[in-house]
């Protein structure tokens, strides 16, 4: 009978360490306006992204991945600085940076952007 615990309980276990971990981190990305936001939330509509919601107002992003897709946070920073924008780990590439949209350039302290802009 004390064995069957045993088997039941290692079987517990082991269904649990092969179920997918997700984890939930919080980190700073750059970024001005809702463009931005779009394309960042964009970039992490990916295979292994659980959630990714950005907030414009604290640029905060809160991502859930599964570590499985994920083993390094630092391929999760790089979805963004892959699309142009800065996170508190890794920074965006001049050359990508240079390619989003005028209002989008984040890193200047004057934006052309009204609001109202083009896509
Ligand atoms: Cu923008």
């Amino acid at each position: 009978m004390k064995n069957i615990t045993i088997v039941v309980l290692a079987l517990m276990l082991s269904s649990n360490v092969s179920a997918q971990k997700k984890m939930n981190v919080t980190f700073e990305v750059g970024a001005v306006c809702g463009m931005c936001e779009e394309r960042i939330e964009k970039a992490y509509d990916v295979k292994g992204i659980v959630i990714a919601d950005y907030d414009l107002e604290t640029h905060q992003l809160n991502v859930v991945y599964k570590t499985k897709h994920f083993p390094n946070i630092l391929d999760v920073h790089r979805l963004a600085s892959n699309v142009g924008h800065d996170t508190d780990l890794i920074k965006a590439s001049d050359e990508v940076y240079a390619k989003i949209h005028g209002c989008c350039k984040y890193r200047e302290e004057v934006h052309q952007c009204t609001g109202d802009h083009e896509h």
